[in-house]
């Protein structure tokens, strides 16, 4: 598909990107005294458009925005939001395609991929949408006569996203979807890796507000760590900050954000691995770890890291994997034929390489790749390595398409190495024995917020709780009740009668 990126940008409603609009909320701030931040294409490394970073008063607007758009906004009943998050799904219908391409663009996974993040996008708002009538609470039998508990959920305050490049347009709309059903205001930090995608999804969400009368319900700012980032973690007007990235990240949102005793969401890092149980369909597992480990380059927190095989089944699936990585065309995200396109920038390329070299240095064996490309632009090969589950480099996530093999003696050992890495994401067997695929899911089996049985580690639907364990963070996003987050809780008792008992048979001063 040949993509022409001022069209694309004129269809999503960005005209004047160059001139460095920044930050909206229903309006764009001015230019001038802004600093400027390059988008750069990972296919070519050449830069794409230079975008105007926020400043401190900007982030100051924008937040006052916010809170008087929430005062409003939380007493708008819950189905007439998810009415407004109904004409977000609609219009992300008509630019999946658009919004698609820019994803591939600008963040370089390939365009069928591009244009799945778009229709996560979708499906969280329909999620939302059935959500907005449904917000339930729970009523309680009082110990008290004539008397009635209930809970009822009301509206948090203004929310903070902080995205990452890997999903650049997605986890803002698990989030900034839930938020607005709930009765909360956004403000969206995206990467500074991709701020055109955010500018382009604040477009189409400027058009929703718009056309309902409305400002400040989704925000975006694009701006530095000092300027913007800093400042959402200590603001006492947030009242949670949801945020995705790397577990430094992670700890530094965890230690201010609970300091002032604030709300976190946290999605770290994963090491998210699948367990071959001898029992497996191998052409399944061997199919789904080709996806886990190779789709988006490797740069999803879900993507496939680590694989355990028994050891008479390993050069069986060693054999097979390599002969699939041999058929991975490498290339241009937006060309059809192409599987995995580039990292997302050069430091990715070396952060990979440099893991390469220790994994050999530490006797581990590359079965494929290990190499970049040469050619323009952030390409390397997936690579397949045959480690010890102890090296260090397997028990630390690599964002890249670096896959290690490990083999077994029972299926016990599996899952005791299964469990030992710091991150607790996702995770997966293959087995057709039942009671193989149950022990991964019981107590004492897989310590992941995710556990599949016979499909891999990434790709999960929006209908379950996302996030994870241990160092990814404990927070869940998108489906269930992941909406409780977004919410304050009220306990509340209410009494009929004319007498006044106390709670616990107290009596007092009677
Ligand atoms: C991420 O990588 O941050 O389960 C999110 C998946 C996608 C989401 C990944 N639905 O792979």
């Amino acid at each position: 598909m040949s993509l022409n990126i001022q069209e694309v940008l004129k269809r999503l409603g960005i005209e004047k990107v160059n001139s460095g609009i920044c930050t909206g909320y229903g309006e764009w701030f001015p230019i001038e005294g802004r600093k400027q931040l390059v988008s750069y294409n990972p296919t070519t490394g050449e830069p794409i458009a230079a975008v105007t970073e926020a400043n401190a008063e900007d982030y100051e607007k924008v937040m006052q925005s916010q809170v008087k758009a929430f005062e409003e906004w939380r007493m708008v009943p819950a189905p007439k939001r998810g009415e407004v998050v109904r004409q977000l799904g609609e219009e992300l219908r008509k630019y999946k395609d658009d919004l698609g391409a820019l994803v591939s663009l600008e963040m370089g996974k390939i365009y069928a991929e591009g244009k799945g993040e778009v229709q996560e996008m979708i499906d969280i708002c329909d999620f939302a949408v059935g959500l907005s009538r449904q917000l339930y609470g729970l009523s309680m039998h009082s110990e008290r006569p004539g008397h009635r508990m209930f809970e009822q959920w009301h509206p948090l305050g203004p929310v903070a996203i902080i995205t990452a490049f890997n999903f650049p347009v997605a986890v803002w709309a698990w989030n900034s979807a839930l938020a607005a059903v709930c009765g909360d205001t956004s403000i969206w930090k995206p990467s500074s890796k991709t701020p055109l995608c955010a500018i382009a999804v604040q477009h189409i969400a400027n058009r929703v507000m718009k056309n309902n009368g409305l400002t400040g319900i989704f925000a975006t700012i694009v701006g530095d760590r000092r300027n913007v980032g800093e400042k959402m973690l200590a603001d006492n007007r947030i009242k949670l900050v949801s945020a995705t990235g790397s577990v430094a990240m992670g700890k530094r949102v965890a230690e201010v954000v609970g300091m002032r005793l604030g709300r976190h969401l946290l999605e770290l890092g994963g090491n998210n691995a699948i367990i071959l149980d001898k029992s497996c369909d191998m052409d399944m597992a061997v199919r789904a770890i080709l996806f886990g480990a190779v789709g988006t380059a490797g740069q999803r927190c879900t993507s496939t890291r680590r694989i355990f095989v028994h050891k008479d089944q390993s050069a069986e699936l060693c054999r097979r994997l390599v002969k699939a990585y041999e058929q991975v065309n490498i290339g241009d995200p937006l060309d059809e034929k192409t599987l995995m396109g580039p990292l997302i920038d050069s430091g990715a390329v070396e952060t990979m390489m440099a893991a390469v070299e220790e994994l050999k240095k530490d006797g581990a064996e590359i079965l494929y790749g290990g190499k970049k490309l040469d050619r323009p632009g952030c390409f390397v090969m997936p690579t397949i390595v045959k480690a010890k589950h102890d090296l260090r480099l397997v028990h630390e996530e690599t964002f890249a398409p670096l896959l290690y093999i490990m083999d077994y003696n029972d299926l016990e050992e599996a899952i005791e190495w299964h469990n030992e890495v710091p991150q607790g994401l996702s995770s997966a067997i293959f087995a057709t024995n039942l009671l193989a695929a149950e022990r991964f899911l019981a107590a004492n089996g897989s310590d992941c917020g995710i556990a599949n049985v016979n499909i891999g580690t990434s790709g999960a639907e929006i209908g379950g709780a996302f996030g994870g364990e241990k160092e990814t963070g404990g927070g869940r996003e998108s489906g269930s009740d992941s909406w409780k987050f977004y919410m304050r809780r009220q306990t509340c008792t209410i009494n009929g009668t004319k007498e006044l008992p106390l709670a616990q048979g107290i009596k007092f001063g009677d």
